[in-house]
């Protein structure tokens, strides 16, 4: 009898351990190098008719290795910052070797990535300069762009499932700041957020979270990350401390030397993308933050 209650306390900790989320750790050396012999995803530039700006813009996409147009998927946007276009991530981040090597181990769920240009203006490209104000404001202008043109062009153009717990949004530094803005703003649409060393366009926490129980009700997941040796480490700091006051559940991870580079873009990617679209555990939440880096 002793014995049969035993095994049946063992069955309950692995049922019950294997149902929680697992903790993502950082990334290790060796997630960003292309391998050969495992399968790649496809890269593609498309072009859409944006009615906000008034002219055809591009994006960059990036369908999982596997992809079927017999299959739905979901759809990660991600955005990059003032100094870039729609080629940032490619160039600096390459995401299509961190996602390809994720596959590889199926640490991910099969989406597809949208990397747009943020920038909408009529000329939206990075040369000049970026802090002019009318460039500046038109990383704000482009919520009417995704949300009115692009998303409904990706969504008539791929195989995508089209409600929010199936959209994600992210991004870095500027496109931070707009992740968190436009995740936040249009909760109705995204209900996966992450704002990466979210720039000083990031609205303030009140703006952001107005209605914390709704977001509480609503957020699958709000990840938040940024170095701590990064000059805009404050607009991540006031944003979590809020949320914390406020009980919003949400992944606050400082990385220990981080500044405002590419290595910390990479391993938000690296993390974020093995959360997104699964089942959430947010007892987890609170274990991320510089500890996990220690290990
Ligand atoms: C600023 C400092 C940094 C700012 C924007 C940034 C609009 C954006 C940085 C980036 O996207 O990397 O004062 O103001």
């Amino acid at each position: 009898m002793k014995q049969l209650i035993a095994l049946f306390i063992l069955i309950l900790v692995i049922g019950f351990n294997s149902k929680a989320q697992k903790i993502v750790k950082p990334s290790r050396e060796g997630f960003d190098l292309i391998q050969d012999g495992i399968p790649h995803g496809k890269l593609d530039t498309i072009s859409y008719e944006s009615s906000t700006v008034g002219t055809v813009r591009n994006s960059v996409v990036y369908t999982p290795p596997g992809y079927s147009v017999n299959k739905k998927y979901p759809v990660l946007y991600l955005l990059h910052g003032i100094g870039g276009d729609e080629f940032e991530w490619l160039n600096g981040g390459h995401p299509e070797v961190i996602l390809d090597n994720l596959y590889a181990e199926n640490k991910v769920e099969s989406m597809i990535v949208v990397m747009p240009n943020g920038r909408a203006m009529k000329d939206d490209s990075a040369g000049g300069n970026i802090m002019a104000p009318d460039k500046v404001q038109a990383f704000a202008t482009f919520e009417g762009d995704l949300l009115n043109d692009l998303i409904p062009f990706i969504e008539k153009t791929y195989p995508v499932l089209k409600d929010r717990e199936h959209r994600a949004i992210a991004g870095l530094s500027m496109g931070g700041g707009q992740s968190l803005n436009f995740g936040l703003g249009n909760l109705d649409k995204f209900a996966w957020v992450g704002g990466f060393s979210s720039a000083p366009n990031t609205k303030s926490p009140e703006e952001l979270v107005p209605d914390p129980e709704k977001a509480k009700e609503q957020l699958k997941l709000l990840w938040i990350s940024c170095g701590d040796a990064d000059g805009l480490l404050r607009f991540s700091t006031r944003t979590h401390e809020y949320l914390q006051k406020n009980n919003v559940p949400h992944i606050y991870l400082e990385e220990p030397g981080g500044v405002h580079d590419f290595k910390v873009w990479k391993n938000g990617l690296f993390m974020f993308s093995q959360l997104i679209f699964k089942p959430v555990d947010s007892s987890t939440f609170p274990l991320y933050n510089s500890g996990l880096f220690n290990q």
